[in-house]
């Protein structure tokens, strides 16, 4: 049996379907099949040499699979993850110009920011994986780790290759997001015809150039797969666009996104010593506990990063946005920085508008605040400017502060204020110490 899944409409962007409602949405043929077909290219070569797939007599936007029980098992038990994907940066070429973040942006209506924690799912033949492990059919968690509710934050996940209803197609519990009972069932056994039938999933079939966003609250789970083919999908995730990135969203290869604080640190860090660049040790060592940034902003290990992955991840970015510049540095070679990183004139006025614009976020008062006062004052920036339009933007959060959220209770309430109070403290001692230099 094969549920279509809500709101689609073959060929076009699927608007029907309601994700609010749903809890998922298809949109039919709505990525360029070509670049699909280019970023899984890489993947399909590294199991072809290790002898796991093969051509596909089905079609030419299918792998055979001709891998072993033992290889099976390798791939957790028929369904796994492979983080060789994202390492190698491998779709790159779907996500670094805005494809991805486009087709969520159309399909939600809402202006999207991706972050780094994109992933493959390989789903083995059933036949292959006899101890076959199921995905269980759960909603996701690395939603908790940013900021905002569920419905701010999407998955969308994208076949490489044709995949039928039962060929190991991703299934969901609709509406489950909304009526979140026991009695959605967290199935442990896989979801196949049975389980449509008798547990209410719904299940479909997929083409490649096709994607479907979900929200990650959405109970889901990869249907077994009763082919012969070995299914691939890629998983891209994010947030809305008017929340700032956390740190655990990691870097984005979304060259058209806008930077996450970790990029704008990196920057207006540049501009406190525009004429003498910093190496990567040095910036390493702002960013400690005990750095010019890390003092104000502890960079958490987001997901499996280290604090030094996402700086690394941070420059490279910046690089490729054409913002900062690397150069040899003799000097340096005892500080063990061979290399040394300057802005550039986009570099410069990113850092110049980062450290204008006013901090909207009540948690990010007390770190981000203090944080771009302490890096406008070493780059000699407008203090006062900075001071004086923040300001006003404590006024309107201390406004809806004062009249409270539907979902606060009185110690958020409490909190909200307090954060508020304090943040116009630190900047009037900023103020006056401007005034007194
Ligand atoms: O593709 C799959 O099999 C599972 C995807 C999934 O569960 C997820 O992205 O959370």
């Amino acid at each position: 049996m094969t549920v279509e899944a809500p709101g689609v409409v073959a060929g076009s962007v699927a608007r029907m379907g309601s994700l609010e409602r749903d809890g998922w949405l298809v949109g039919r043929q709505v990525l360029p099949v070509e670049l699909v077909r280019r970023v899984r290219q890489p993947l399909v070569e590294a199991l072809r040499a290790e002898g796991l797939v093969g051509p596909s007599p089905v079609g030419a936007d299918r792998v055979r699979w001709t891998g072993g029980i033992e290889d099976a098992r390798r791939h957790r038990n028929g369904s796994g993850v492979t983080n060789w994907y994202r390492d190698e940066l491998a779709f790159l070429p779907l996500v670094q110009d805005g494809h991805v973040r486009r087709v969520v942006e159309d399909l939600w209506g809402r202006r999207a920011l991706l972050w780094a924690n994109t992933a493959a799912f390989l789903k083995v033949p059933d036949v292959s994986s006899p101890e076959r492990m199921e995905w269980i059919g759960h909603a996701d968690g690395w939603q908790n780790d940013g900021i905002g509710a569920p419905s701010d934050h999407f998955d969308l996940w994208v076949p490489l290759t044709d995949i039928g209803s039962f060929d190991g197609s991703l299934a969901f519990h609709t509406g489950s997001h909304v009526a979140r009972a026991e009695r959605y069932p967290r199935t442990s056994h896989g979801v196949g015809p049975a389980q449509v039938a008798d547990e209410g999933w719904e299940v479909a079939g997929y083409s490649v150039g096709d994607a479907v966003l979900f929200r990650p609250d959405v109970v889901h789970s990869s249907a077994v797969n009763t082919g012969l083919d070995l299914r691939i999908g890629v998983v891209f995730r994010g947030q809305v666009a008017d929340l700032p990135l956390p740190p655990a969203a990691g870097m984005s290869w979304d060259r058209t996104q806008t930077m996450s604080t970790t990029e704008s640190c990196v920057l207006a860090l540049l501009a406190t010593r525009p004429d003498v660049g910093w190496t990567r040790r040095e910036l390493n060592r702002a960013f400690t506990p005990p750095g010019m940034i890390g003092r104000y902003l502890p960079l958490p290990p987001p997901g499996q990063l280290s604090r030094s992955d996402v700086l690394g991840q941070a420059v490279d970015m910046l690089a490729t946005r054409g913002a900062i510049t690397r150069a040899d540095r003799d000097d340096q070679a005892d500080d063990g920085g061979e290399h040394s990183y300057s802005l550039t004139e986009t570099g410069r006025q990113a850092a110049d508008e980062w450290l204008a614009a006013p901090t909207r976020l009540v948690a990010e008062l007390m770190t981000v605040v203090p944080l771009r006062l302490a890096l406008a004052r070493a780059a000699r920036s407008d203090l006062a400017g900075m001071v004086r339009s923040q300001m006003e933007c404590l006024d309107q959060l201390a406004e809806s502060a004062e009249k409270g959220l539907s979902d606060d209770d009185e110690i958020r309430q409490g909190w909200r204020r307090a954060t508020v109070h304090g943040c116009r403290e630190i900047l009037t001692a900023a103020d006056s110490a401007t005034i007194n230099r």
